[in-house]
């Protein structure tokens, strides 16, 4: 462990910088071990700044050369230097300051500075990477106008790239070249960019709704320049729904995209040049997933999106981190509920909120939206502050309506643009155009933990009155043993026998319902309140949180024949589908708790409801398939978990293995007719129709496999190869790679062979490839694993094959990952102690699923805890890992 405990920075601490950097010059003459930097600056005291105060300049991983004020280089005994600092004690107010760093890009593993990333040079600078490069007041509100000079070798990196427009170019001695890039726009460090690489460009031109011609470039390696295309019309799909939904253009003359290999998350806005993992720009049938195809358009749409939102109006600190994230997670969902079907992407974003934002706010790295502390910011780039941060966003539209939160959208935009801001800004900027009191509402940002409604409903047949009683609470969390009141909005409707009934909400104590068309939104600003639904002539069911209008934990007391008639009859999407999830969730409950009784579940029958529910929605030819291709999705083994108290590993995985397996044989006539039916042999495309579809028949087939019998076994594998797009045969290879009779076990280890031979040149289809062997629940997970740690089409240094193997075996494989012995646990221990010292980030976030050990028994606390107390007396061990391991114990 460290010989010191690290620092928390906090939010209460906020001061505004001593000095200014109106001008950022930069200068790197490119080389592999070591590359030169100088940058001069441009300073000026704060005009709040007491005269005479020190400059202190962030700084880590670098040697300093010279340092030089107004040309003079400075003696040794005029700075201090330490590991993170470089101070100046005696400045003039204004001044030039010159900076010679010294980098080891090619040894630089943290993916964060400046880096080597197979043959090309790459940049990360957010949030704190820009130090790594120069000394400079490395913090958002500290904004400046940069020019970068590049100098490279010619033939190997005949590509220099950096932010802004290409000014200036030259040859230089010794087969060396040059380029100058200057940026218009002032920005923060954190959105400083440079790229080097011998590159193929993608190019394509978008004219803004004003007339300015805008040229897009995606570069990549020659060798995939052909997986371009889907990357490009999202650019230019998201560009136009920005000026049409948000009123927003593009400001500069050209708009780059790079993708690189190695790359700590999906990729980063800097400003006019994003730098792209290659799982988020590459696509094509072949090689990619329906979801890496809606991945690459979110995610090119997200970065494109941060121009406004993040870049032109930032961050004034890294606790207004959602801020921005929030925000444009927002966009983004928006913009693909657009693209595509809004149903299914407010499912998925649901289920991923539901699932692990909900176990990260239940849990010990709990934090609010707005964090009040943190020791190293890397750690909250969070499914909190990105989804949940989004979800407040959402709740606002859904308070204001569209129209008055696109007026608080422009005034945000107009009042401060050009401008480091805060949360508070945002929200005074919607009030100001609502003319609404968002004081209360403001505790979402500030109080951490999913906020708990239970709901009461009471019909009276003689009244004809139904009256909804609805209480709010929120456990505590680590920020905050007791919470006050969340204003929350609850979308609600009844639904009668026939479907929706029209909606007449007596003046409640709420005052602020408003019907229309079967639905309304209740304002809920009180720990209990009250609301009478008149003229109702049925018992009705309610239909509750419709869109999932917040993000809150509801219970009702539905009765199975409730939920069956929502998932049949409710006009929300989003609660047809919550109907059969809660469905699903009661049945295999059930099942838990008989496998917890007696150990096993051979004779055990399930729910005729359940059953005929499935029937239903495979037998009716005119529902709509992306709905019913959801339905069919029984909750999954981390959701359950989820809402356990404690989590039954084996039990979890027992019941639903064993419901999935009932459905197959008792609809096994169904599931063939849907497989068939929704086989084609059209074109692939990656529109909403042909995915759902495709999700359909691969649903269908996984029921098939579970016969195991030579039929569904010669389905798959005409299916693995024939199919001739990476989502219908990656759907095959799971299920062979799933399968335990002999026969399946044969043709899984053929079909594996097959598919590394002829991917291996593919990274991103090797991931695939090795991903699909850790999700095997079968037996034996741990020694799979551990084999392909060695097999040459793994490599830890690089991020993605980290998450394919490591990470989606210990999130996303519990009977394996969770072994009584505790092995699992010492593994991933192993795995992030070596990670630690090659690449912090990556290595704190793989703890995540140690840190959830008290959802489980006694033993596998004890097992868990003590890989994370192992962890913890590392020596060297980073200020990412040191926090969340910490903070998890405590
Ligand atoms: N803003 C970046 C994330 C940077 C993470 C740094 N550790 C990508 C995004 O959210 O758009
Ligand atoms: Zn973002």
């Amino acid at each position: 462990m460290k010989d010191f405990q690290p620092r928390a920075i906090l939010l209460r601490d906020y001061r505004a910088p001593d000095y200014w950097i109106d001008k950022t010059d930069l200068h790197f003459s490119l080389a592999e071990e070591a590359t030169d930097v100088t940058a001069e600056l441009m300073l000026r005291r704060n005009a709040e700044a007491a005269a005479g105060a020190p400059l202190v300049l962030h700084g880590q991983d670098m040697e300093l050369i010279e340092v030089a004020v107004d040309g003079r280089p400075l003696a040794p005994r005029e700075y201090q230097l330490t590991d993170e600092l470089l101070t100046l004690p005696q400045v003039p107010a204004q001044f030039k300051l010159t900076c010679k760093t010294r980098l080891k890009p090619a040894q630089n593993t943290s993916l964060e500075g400046l880096y080597k990333s197979h043959s090309m040079y790459c940049t990360q600078c957010e949030a704190e990477g820009f130090r790594k490069i120069t000394y400079y007041l490395d913090r958002p509100d500290v904004m400046s106008e940069f020019t970068t000079t590049i100098d490279a070798d010619r033939s190997r990196y005949p590509v220099l790239l950096s932010n802004g427009n290409l000014v200036d170019r030259g040859e230089g001695d010794g087969g060396r070249h040059w380029v100058r890039w200057h940026d218009p726009f002032k920005k923060p460090a954190y959105l400083f960019a440079l790229v080097a690489g011998d590159l193929c460009a993608l190019d394509d031109t978008f004219t803004t709704r004003s007339g300015r011609e805008v040229t897009l470039r995606i570069f990549v390696e020659a060798k995939d320049l052909d997986k371009c295309d889907h990357a490009m019309a999202s650019l230019k799909n998201a560009m136009a729904w920005d000026e049409k939904v948000y009123g927003r253009e593009y400001d500069l003359d050209i708009f780059m995209i790079v993708a690189v290999d190695d790359f700590n998350m999906g990729a980063m806005e800097n400003k006019g040049l994003n730098i792209f993992n290659t799982s988020c720009v590459l696509a094509k049938p072949e090689t990619t997933t329906d979801a890496g195809f809606q991945r690459v358009e979110a995610v090119v749409a997200h970065e494109y999106f941060h121009n406004w939102s993040g870049n032109r109006v930032t961050c004034r600190d890294w606790f207004q981190l959602s801020l921005k994230e929030g925000f444009t997670v927002f966009r983004d969902a928006e913009f693909s509920a657009d693209m595509g079907s809004p149903t299914v992407k407010r499912v998925e974003d649901v289920s991923l909120l539901r699932t692990l934002q909900f176990a990260e706010d239940a849990g010990p790295m709990s934090h609010p939206v707005q964090p009040a502390s943190f020791i190293e910011i890397s750690n909250f780039y969070t499914l909190t502050i990105y989804e949940k941060g989004a979800e407040v966003v959402r709740m606002l539209r859904n308070l204001l309506g569209a129209a008055q939160f696109r007026r608080g959208s422009d005034l945000y935009f107009e009042r401060h643009d050009g401008q480091a801001v805060t949360i508070d800004d945002f929200v005074k900027a919607m009030e100001d155009a609502s003319g609404r009191d968002l004081g209360q509402f403001k505790r979402w940002y500030s109080q951490a933990g999913t906020p708990v409604l239970e709901v009461d409903g009471v019909y009276d047949a003689g009244r004809e009155e139904f009256t909804l009683t609805v209480s709010q609470s929120c456990p505590p969390t680590p920020d905050s043993e007791t919470k006050l009141a969340f204003h929350i909005p609850l979308a609600v409707g009844l639904v009668g026998e026939a479907g929706p009934l029209a909606l007449r909400l007596r003046g409640s104590d709420s005052g602020t319902g408003e019907a229309d068309q079967g639905s309304c939104v209740l304002e809920l600003t009180k720990p209990q309140q009250t609301f009478v639904f008149e003229g109702v002539a049925e018992k009705p069911v309610p239909s509750l949180l419709r869109g999932f209008s917040a993000p809150v934990k509801l219970h009702y007391d539905y009765s199975r024949d409730d939920l069956m008639r929502l998932m049949s009859r409710d006009s929300d999407g989003f609660c047809r589908w919550d109907a059969s999830q809660q469905l699903g969730v009661a049945v295999i409950g059930d099942l838990i708790d008989r496998y917890g009784k007696t150990g096993e579940l051979h004779r055990e029958p399930a729910d005729p409801r359940l059953l005929s529910a499935h029937r239903e929605l495979l037998d009716d030819d005119s529902l709509d398939r992306a709905m019913v291709a959801l339905m069919l999705r029984l909750p999954t083994e981390a959701y359950l978990s989820e809402l356990a108290d404690t989590v039954d590993v084996e039990a979890i995985h027992a019941a639903r293995q064993h419901l999935r397996k009932a459905l197959a044989l008792a609809l096994a006539e169904q599931w063939e007719r849907v497989y068939h039916g929704n086989c084609s042999d059209e074109a692939y495309r990656a529109d909403a129709g042909a995915i759902a579809r495709r999700s359909l028949k691969n649903t269908a087939l996984g029921y098939l496999a579970l016969r195991e019998d030579d039929n569904s076994l010669e389905l798959c594998r005409t299916q693995f190869e024939q199919a001739d797009n990476m989502t219908d045969v990656l759907a095959a290879l799971a299920c062979l790679v799933n399968g335990t009779s002999a026969a399946a076990t044969a043709a899984s280890t053929a079909a594996l062979a097959a598919f590394y031979q002829r991917w291996q040149h593919e990274p991103l289809v090797v991931n695939q490839w090795l991903s699909v062997q850790a999700g095997c629940v079968a037996p034996g997970g741990l020694a799979r694993v551990k084999a392909l740690l060695q097999h040459p089409g793994f490599d830890i240094k690089n991020p993605n094959k980290v998450r394919a193997l490591i990470g989606t075996f210990c999130n996303q494989n519990a009977i394996n990952f969770h072994l009584k012995s505790g092995a699992g646990y010492r593994f991933l221990a192993d795995q992030i102690i070596v990670l630690n010292r090659l690449n912090p980030q990556i290595a704190a976030r793989m703890t995540t699923p140690l840190t959830k050990w008290q959802k489980y028994d006694p033993q596998r606390q004890i097992l868990m805890k003590s890989e994370l107390e192992r962890i913890l007396i590392e020596p060297d061990l980073s200020k990412d890992v040191y926090e969340v391991v910490s903070k998890s114990l405590r």
